[in-house]
C-alpha cells in the first residue's frame, strides 16, 4: 500500500522524503530516516564544503541506504555543493529559495534526481519543463522560508498543471495528512517539524520542547515586509521583529537580525532570541520518539485513515 512511483524514482519504501533542514538535517537525522525506509535530506544551508562532506561520510557510516542533500539555493557555497553532489555520487537533490535550472545538465549525467521545492504552479511549470524529476509543492504551512499558497490550494494546482510526480510539503505530520496529501493528487509527502523531534535529530532539546510546547497559533511569519517571510516559533525575537516591520526599519537591518538566529536556536538552544523555525502542525506535535517509530506510526495511520474514508 501506498507505493507510488516516487518510491521507485528515489529507491525508497515509503513515500516520505525528511525536510532539507538548515542546522537540523545532519547525517543522523537523514541516516535515521533512510533507515527507516523514506528518504533522509542532508541540509546543506550556508554551509561550507568541507562541513558538508563530512556530513555525506558520515551519513554513508551511519546508513547503506539512499539518502539526499537539500541544497539552499541562496547560499554562497552553492557552486561547491555542486561540485560535492558529483563527486560523492548524490542520488538525490532537493533544492530550495531558487531556481535549480543551470546544473540540470550537470545532474542528468550523473543520474542525480532533482526535485526543487516550489511555492506557485508557474515556477513548477518552468521546473518541469527543465528536467527535473518532481518538484515539491511546498504550502505556507511549512516552517523556514516560505511562499503565499497554503498546501491544501497548492497541491492539487501543481498536480493539475505538471506531468512529473508532486511532493506536498507543509502541515503533513500525521497519518491523516499523509492520505489528504495522495487525495490532492500528490504521490509522497516532504515532512520536516515532525522530524525534528525525534531522537535522532541533533538539535538542542530546548527548540524540541518548545515544538512540543506550541500551540496551534504559535508558528508565526515574520519579515513579510523583506519579500522573505519566515515561519518561526513565536518568541522574543519574533517581538522584535514585528516591532521593526511596524515602525518600517530598513530591510536590511531587519535581515541582519534574522542572520546567525537559526544556529541560536538550533545549537545554542537560544529560544528566545534565536529563529526557532517550526510549521504550522507544530501544535499536533506531542512527543520525541526514534524517527523509525515516526514514519512507522504514519504508515499505520495512513492505511487506518484510508480504510476508513472508503467505509464512507
Ligand atoms: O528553503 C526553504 N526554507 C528554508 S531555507 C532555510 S535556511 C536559510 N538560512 C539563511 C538564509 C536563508 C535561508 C530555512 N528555511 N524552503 C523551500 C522554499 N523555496 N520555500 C520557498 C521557496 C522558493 C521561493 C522562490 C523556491 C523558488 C523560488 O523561486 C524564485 C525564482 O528564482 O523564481
Amino acid at each position: 500500500m501506498f507505493n507510488t512511483e516516487i518510491c521507485e524514482l528515489l529507491n525508497i519504501k515509503y513515500p516520505i522524503i525528511q525536510g532539507g533542514m538548515a542546522w537540523v538535517a545532519t547525517a543522523e537525522l537523514a541516516a535515521a530516516v533512510s533507515d527507516a525506509g523514506g528518504l533522509g535530506i542532508i541540509g546543506c544551508g550556508n554551509a561550507p564544503k568541507d562541513v558538508i562532506k563530512k556530513e555525506i561520510k558520515k551519513a554513508k557510516e551511519l546508513t547503506d541506504k539512499p539518502f539526499g542533500i537539500n541544497i539552499m539555493l541562496l547560499s554562497p557555497y552553492v557552486d561547491d555543493m555542486i561540485d560535492l553532489v558529483h563527486e560523492e555520487k548524490i542520488p538525490v537533490v532537493t533544492t530550495g529559495a531558487g531556481n535549480p535550472g543551470k546544473y540540470i545538465e550537470g545532474f542528468k549525467k550523473i543520474e542525480t534526481k532533482v526535485i526543487p521545492v516550489v511555492p506557485s504552479v508557474a515556477l513548477a511549470k518552468r521546473m518541469e519543463r527543465v528536467g527535473c524529476d518532481a518538484v515539491i509543492a511546498e504550502g505556507t504551512e511549512a516552517g523556514g522560508h516560505i511562499g503565499e499558497l497554503t498546501t491544501m490550494s497548492l497541491v492539487p494546482q501543481i498536480t493539475d498543471s505538471v506531468n512529473i510526480p508532486v511532493i506536498a510539503a507543509g502541515g503533513i505530520a500525521d497519518g491523516r495528512g499523509f492520505v489528504a496529501a495522495l487525495s490532492l493528487g500528490a504521490k509522497a509527502v516532504q515532512i520536516g517539524t515532525r522530524f525534528v523531534c525525534t531522537e535522532e535529530c541533533i538539535a538542542h532539546n530546548d527548540y524540541k520542547y518548545k515544538i512540543l510546547k506550541a500551540k496551534d497559533r504559535d508558528a508565526i511569519a515574520t519579515g513579510r515586509s523583506t519579500g522573505h517571510p519566515v515561519r518561526t516559533l513565536k518568541n522574543k525575537l519574533t517581538k522584535e521583529f514585528n516591532k521593526l516591520e511596524k515602525n518600517n526599519v530598513d530591510k536590511s537591518e531587519i535581515e541582519k537580525m534574522g542572520a546567525g538566529a537559526l544556529k541560536k536556536a538550533v545549537i545554542d538552544g537560544d529560544i528566545e532570541y534565536g529563529s526557532v523555525m517550526a510549521g504550522q502542525i507544530s501544535g499536533l506535535i506531542t512527543d520525541i520518539k526514534s524517527c523509525r517509530e515516526v514514519i512507522d506510526e504514519i504508515m499505520s495511520h495512513a492505511k487506518e485513515v484510508k480504510e476508513n474514508i472508503a467505509k464512507l
